[in-house]
C-alpha cells in the first residue's frame, strides 16, 4: 500500500487513507488518497466552509449587486484585501460588504424583519445597483428564516430590483466544494432563463469557472474577442448578473475550473443542450491547445492560430530566461482545488521545475485522480491536510518553495521556505502567455530572494556575518 501515515498524526490513524506516496508503476486505483470526505475529528483542517465556497468563492465576483450575507457580520469577513477578484467598474463587490448584522436576540425571535430592512437600507444607500444577492449563513439556516419568500416580497414591492437567494449554510457540505455545487444549481434553478441577451456574433460562449483573480478573465477574453467570439457571460469573475442570467442562450460553456462549476455546465447541457468544452488558461501549450479546441468548435482555427502565434512571439523568449533559471527548484503544489492539476505537469515540463508534493484542501478524488496522474513517482499527494502534516512533508520532502494559501504560506515562512499565494497570485493575472511569465517571474523572485537565509540570522550577535553566503543570483 502507498498510503502514507504522518509521524505527527499517527493517533489519528484514519488520516493513513488521506496521504500517498506514488509508487514505481503505481496504477491510480491503488494509489489515490481519499477526497471529499468530512474532516476526521481531531485533525485540524484549513478548508472553507460551504457558506464561503457559495460566497467568497464564486458569489462575490460578480460586480453590479450588493451580496448580503443574513447572519452575523463576522461572516462577511473576506473583502478587499483578502480576495483579489477585481472588476473594471470600480471593485464595489470588494470595497463594500453587507450583512443582516444578526445578534442572540434574532436567534430567538427571528430575524426576518431585521434582513427586510437590511435590504431596503441597502438599496437606499446605493440607488444606482438594483441587483442583490443573499446568502444564507449557519445562524439564519439553523432559525430557519425563509429568504426566499421575503425576497420576493421586495420584488414585488420595488419592481426594478431582482435578488437572488443562495442557501447555503456553512455546514451544508464537507468543505468550501459543498457550497459551489449549492450556488450552482440555485442560480441555475432561479436565474437563467429569466434575461435575454443581445445577440451580436456568430459565435457564442458562456465563459465559466473563472473568478478574474488579479485579472485572469481580462486576459482570457481578450483571446476569444479577438477570435469573434462574444462572451456573453462569465462564471462569475468581472460577471454581470443580468448576463449570467442569459446563459442560456449561448452556443458553448468554455469551462476553466471543473472543480467549481461544472455542475452549472452540465445543468446547461441537459436542460438547453449547450456543450461543454473544459479548458485551461495556465501554461503556452495548454493554453494553446484549449484556445484551438474552441476554435474547432466554431471553425476559427485561422484566429486562433494568429493569437498563439503573436502571443508566443511576444512572450516566450522572456518566459524562457526565467525558465532556465528554475530548472530543477523543487515544488509543493499545495492549493485548495483544481490548480493541484491545472499545473502539476505543466510546470515541470515548462519550467523544469521538479514537483515533489501535491495536495488539495477540498478536491474530490477525480482531482486526486488527474493530479496523481500527472507527477510522477516519489510524489507525496495529501487530502484535507492539516498544520503538522504540511511542516513534517516540508521536512521530508525538503521544498525549495511551495504554492499555497497564505495560511499554510505563514507556516512555511517560520521554517525558511518561501511561498508563493496560489490562490491570490503575487503578481498576477498568471493565465494567458503574459501571465505565465508573470508567474515565471514570481517564482524566481520567491526563490531567488535573499531574504529567507538572512532571516535566519542572529544580529544581535558579535559573530553575525557579513557576508553571510546567501544565495546569488544567476
Ligand atoms: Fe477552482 Fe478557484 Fe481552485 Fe476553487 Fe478556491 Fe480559488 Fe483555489 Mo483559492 S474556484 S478550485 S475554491 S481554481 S478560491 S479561484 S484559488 S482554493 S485551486
Amino acid at each position: 500500500m502507498p498510503y502514507h501515515l504522518f509521524k505527527c498524526s499517527e493517533c489519528i490513524p484514519e488520516r493513513e487513507q488521506h496521504a500517498v506516496v506514488k509508487g514505481e508503476g503505481e496504477d491510480l486505483t491503488s494509489c489515490l488518497p481519499l477526497g471529499y470526505l468530512n474532516t476526521i475529528p481531531g485533525t485540524i483542517s484549513e478548508r472553507g466552509c460551504a457558506f464561503c465556497g457559495a460566497k467568497h468563492v464564486i458569489g462575490t465576483p460578480m460586480k453590479d449587486v450588493i451580496h448580503l450575507c443574513h447572519g452575523p457580520v463576522g461572516c462577511t469577513y473576506d473583502t478587499w484585501q483578502t480576495k483579489r477578484y477585481i472588476s473594471d467598474d470600480g471593485n464595489f463587490q470588494l470595497k463594500y460588504t453587507f450583512a443582516s448584522d444578526m445578534k442572540e436576540k434574532h436567534v430567538v425571535f427571528g430575524a426576518e424583519d431585521q434582513l427586510r430592512n437590511s435590504i431596503k437600507e441597502a438599496f437606499r444607500a446605493f440607488p444606482h445597483i438594483k441587483r442583490m444577492t443573499i446568502y444564507q449563513t449557519c445562524a439564519s439556516a439553523l432559525i430557519g428564516d425563509d429568504m426566499n419568500a421575503l425576497a420576493q416580497e421586495i420584488m414585488d414591492e420595488m419592481p426594478d430590483v431582482d435578488i437572488f437567494v443562495c442557501n447555503s449554510p456553512g455546514f451544508a457540505g464537507p468543505s468550501q466544494s459543498g457550497g459551489h455545487h449549492k450556488i450552482n444549481i440555485a442560480w441555475i434553478n432561479q436565474k437563467v432563463g429569466t434575461f435575454e441577451p443581445e445577440i451580436k456574433s456568430r459565435y457564442v460562449i458562456n465563459y465559466v469557472g473563472d473568478y478574474n483573480i488579479q485579472g485572469d478573465v481580462e486576459v482570457m477574453c481578450d483571446y476569444f474577442r479577438r477570435m469573434g467570439i462574444q462572451v456573453l457571460s462569465v462564471f462569475t469573475g468581472n460577471g454581470r448578473y443580468d448576463d449570467l442570467r442569459s446563459m442560456h442562450r449561448a452556443q458553448l460553456n468554455v469551462l476553466e475550473c471543473a472543480r467549481s462549476a461544472e455542475y452549472i455546465c452540465n445543468e446547461l447541457r441537459v436542460r438547453y443542450g449547450i456543450p461543454r468544452l473544459d479548458i485551461d488558461g495556465f501554461g503556452f501549450e495548454m493554453l494553446s491547445e484549449s484556445l484551438m479546441k474552441v476554435a474547432l468548435f466554431f471553425g476559427l482555427e485561422k484566429e486562433a492560430q494568429a493569437i498563439i502565434d503573436e502571443e508566443t512571439a511576444r512572450w516566450k523568449p522572456e518566459f524562457d530566461w526565467y525558465a532556465k533559471r528554475l530548472k530543477g527548484v523543487k515544488v509543493c503544489l499545495w492549493p485548495g482545488g483544481s490548480k493541484l492539476w491545472h499545473w502539476a505537469h505543466i510546470i515541470e515540463k515548462e519550467m523544469g521545475l521538479d514537483v515533489v508534493s501535491i495536495y488539495s484542501k477540498f478536491g474530490h478524488q477525480g482531482d486526486f485522480e488527474k493530479g496523481v496522474a500527472r507527477v510522477k513517482p516519489g510524489t507525496l499527494a495529501i487530502d484535507d491536510p492539516n498544520e503538522l502534516e504540511g511542516l513534517e512533508a516540508m521536512e521530508d520532502w525538503k521544498p525549495d518553495i511551495i504554492f499555497t494559501g497564505v495560511r499554510p504560506g505563514e507556516v512555511a515562512k517560520k521554517v525558511r521556505v518561501p511561498y508563493l499565494n496560489a490562490h491570490a497570485y503575487h503578481n498576477g493575472p498568471w493565465k494567458g502567455y503574459e501571465g505565465w511569465v508573470r508567474f515565471a517571474r514570481d517564482i524566481y523572485n520567491a526563490v531567488y530572494s535573499p531574504i529567507h537565509q538572512l532571516s535566519g540570522i542572529d544580529i544581535s550577535k558579535d559573530d553575525f556575518p557579513l557576508d553571510c553566503g546567501f544565495m546569488t543570483q544567476k
